[in-house]
This record gives structure tokens, C-alpha cells and sequence, in this order.
């Protein structure tokens, strides 16, 4: 496989892409570069918003397509935001106001009760009918903060305290966040099979 399309909108996310598969044997074009309508994210589940949007991306530029769909699941919120993480406070609603919603959901619960993680799943799809499609998920356990910290990274990283590295992913630079994340582990996966030819 050489050319494929990256099916995601958000800059912070194919920030991320590149510079994993940099030295990858493959040409990941971004959907900005086509006139790619935005899919409509109807699923209940990761897993069916990812192939939604890699659909809808192979669908307008006939190249195979690489789609991500990711969020924090918190236990204490029951797993909110979790599919709804994008837009959180409301229809284009940014980071601050995400975040800000999620701290106010989270007020008085203790440090021990504010377990989340981050999850992300990876659909790869060689054509738009494509009935394997590869699918790849990470996630990345951590307690979410009272306050941020940190100015690296995008989303929710300023409150998301991993602690191994007693570091918010906002205070790690983008090679550890790679490293450790969610979505550093689902390309991790992504890669291998790729290089067990599963994508042929
Ligand atoms: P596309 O659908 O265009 O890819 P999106 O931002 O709408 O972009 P999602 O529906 O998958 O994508 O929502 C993911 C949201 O989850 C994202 O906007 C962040 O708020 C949060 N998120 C995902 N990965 C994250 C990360 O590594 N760090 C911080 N927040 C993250």
C-alpha cells in the first residue's frame, strides 16, 4: 500500500500521525487536501465512527483511508464523554469549554474515585466496501486533574495526570506522549500488521 488518506479533521490528531509514521513506506495524504464532507458520527461505539469516517473519506477520493476515533472515558462520569468527547460542552465547543464542563462534572469527587483513560481506534479500509477493514485500539490509563497543567498536546491532555510519569500528557513532549498513548499504541499495532502485509 503506498498513498492513503488520513480521515480526521483535527489538527492535533494528524499532528500526531505524522510524526509516528514519519519513515513509514507510506504517503498519508490529509482529507484537507480533497473536499471531504465531513461524515456524520452516528455510531454508538469507537469502533463504528471509525469506519463511518474512513468510509466516507475512501468514499470521496477512492484512496484507501485511515480514520481515528478517540476520547476519555471517565469511570466516575460512567464513561462520559467518551464517543461525545469532541464536543463535550456543546456544538463547537472548543478545548477550554470541554474542559471546563468536564471539571464541573467532577467537582468533590475524590482523587481515588477519578480513574479515565484514553481510548482510540484505528480503521483502515482499502476501498469503501471493503469487508476487512484493519482495526487497531489503544488506551492509555490516567486520573483526570482538579485543575490543568501543562500547554503541549490538544483536548483534554492539560487534565489527564498519567501516573507513571507523574506528568499531565499536556507536559510531555510530543515523543513521550507517542510513546505512551492511546493512539501511540493503536499505530504501534496498525504498524505491525502493515508490516505482516495485512493491508495487501
Ligand atoms: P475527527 O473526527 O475529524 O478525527 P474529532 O476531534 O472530532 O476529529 P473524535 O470525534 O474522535 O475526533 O473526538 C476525539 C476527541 O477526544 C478530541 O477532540 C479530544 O477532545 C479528545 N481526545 C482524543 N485524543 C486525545 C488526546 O490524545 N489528547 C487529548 N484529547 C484527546
Amino acid at each position: 500500500m503506498r498513498k492513503i488518506v488520513l480521515a480526521t479533521g483535527n489538527a492535533g490528531k494528524a499532528r500526531e500521525f505524522a510524526a509516528v509514521l514519519a519513515g513509514f513506506e507510506l504517503e498519508i495524504v490529509p482529507q484537507s487536501a480533497f473536499d471531504v464532507p465531513e461524515a456524520e458520527e452516528v455510531g454508538l461505539t469507537f469502533v463504528e465512527n471509525a469506519l463511518l469516517k474512513a468510509r466516507n473519506a475512501a468514499l470521496h477520493t477512492g484512496l484507501p483511508a485511515l480514520a481515528d476515533d478517540s476520547g476519555l472515558v471517565v469511570d466516575a462520569l460512567d464513561g462520559r464523554p467518551g464517543i461525545h468527547s469532541a464536543r463535550y460542552a456543546g456544538p463547537g465547543a472548543d478545548d477550554c469549554a470541554n474542559i471546563a464542563k468536564l471539571l464541573v462534572e467532577l467537582r468533590g469527587v475524590p482523587a481515588e474515585r477519578r480513574t479515565a483513560r484514553f481510548v482510540c481506534t484505528l480503521a483502515l479500509l482499502r476501498h469503501p466496501a471493503d469487508p476487512t477493514p484493519l482495526i487497531c485500539q489503544g488506551s492509555w490509563e490516567g486520573l483526570i486533574l482538579t485543575e490543568p497543567r501543562g500547554a503541549n498536546g490538544f483536548g483534554y491532555d492539560p487534565v489527564f495526570f498519567a501516573p507513571g510519569e507523574r506528568r499531565t500528557a499536556a507536559e510531555m513532549d510530543p515523543a513521550d506522549k507517542n510513546r505512551l498513548s492511546h493512539r501511540g499504541r493503536a499505530l504501534a499495532l496498525l504498524r505491525g500488521q502493515l508490516r505482516d502485509g495485512a493491508a495487501r
